[in-house]
């Protein structure tokens, strides 16, 4: 008998289809929760820009904003995709006592590393920004999200002079038989330093639910939705990333998909 795939596999089949169709997204008018239709011919035009994308990005540079939207665009749910409810015991504990114990670390390449609970965070400068999340299985969806810049976390932890990417862990395994698959993310400092890059605990007003990532997730509003880590517990500061499970600085990556997600 065939063995199934873990569904990770299934969904990477899937969505090499369907990732060009972001592009569509990026460029249409799409409030709310939208499924997009794909027609051949802009596909194929768009996966041949998606090769361009971050080549034309580093020439224009990235400092450029993320649209943002206003409260009516915002979708009535915001759609929740890839792990709605992380795995284990210990998450369980967490959403159990309210996310008591929970602390976010900041360490690797910094002469000061954070251990910050989620009163600090909160008491913190904050941001809060109404943007569209494009994921490259082919939906968008707009929300208002608060939270505090990542750069902010990252002055006051200050990055030693080797330091080149940010690594992100999150508390929720994508394989219920794999221990080593745990989601993570990266992104070099031009992302993690953007005005539009923040840790946010709040979803449209509210506490930011399990499904999207509770208590605390990164939102890097130039890039694509997997580049979006939920369920986060520890930020790294690295100079490289190949030693970190796949190498290639993300679960996803790991798994097939670009490094850079940008848009
Ligand atoms: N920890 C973690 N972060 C994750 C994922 C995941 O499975 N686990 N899925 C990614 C993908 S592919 C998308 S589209 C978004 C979905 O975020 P949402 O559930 O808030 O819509 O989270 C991203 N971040
Ligand atoms: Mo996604």
């Amino acid at each position: 008998m065939k063995k199934a795939k873990p569904y990770f596999e299934q969904r990477r089949e899937r969505r090499s289809f369907l990732r060009a169709g972001v592009a569509v997204a990026a460029t249409g008018t799409l409030a709310g929760c939208d499924s997009l239709s794909h027609n051949e011919t802009a596909v194929n035009v768009l996966r041949s820009a998606e090769a361009l994308t971050e080549s034309v990005h580093r020439v224009l540079g990235r400092r450029a904003m993320a649209q943002e939207f206003s409260p009516s665009q915002i979708a009535p749910v915001f759609r929740a995709n890839g792990t709605t409810s992380p795995i284990g015991q210990s998450y369980a504990a967490m959403v159990a006592d309210g996310f008591k114990d929970w602390t976010l670390t900041v360490d690797g390449l910094v002469d000061k590393p954070l251990e910050l609970t989620m009163a600090e965070l909160q008491a913190m400068p904050t941001r809060t920004q109404i943007t569209r999340h494009d994921c490259v299985e082919g939906w968008s969806c707009i929300g208002q999200w608060k939270g505090v810049r990542l750069s902010h976390l990252l002055n006051m932890a200050t990055l030693k002079p080797e330091a080149k990417f940010v690594v992100f862990r999150c508390l929720d395994q994508m394989d219920e038989k794999n221990e080593d698959t745990m989601y993570y993310e990266s992104v070099d400092l031009d992302d993690a330093f953007h005005e539009q890059t923040i840790l946010a605990w709040e979803l449209n007003g509210k506490p930011l639910p399990v499904a999207n990532g509770a208590p605390l997730r990164a939102r890097i509003e130039r890039q694509l939705g997997y580049k979006q880590p939920k369920y986060l517990h520890h930020i790294e500061v690295v100079s490289d990333f190949s030693d970190i499970a796949g190498g290639k600085g993300g679960f996803w990556e790991d798994h097939g998909y670009n490094w850079y997600g940008g848009i």
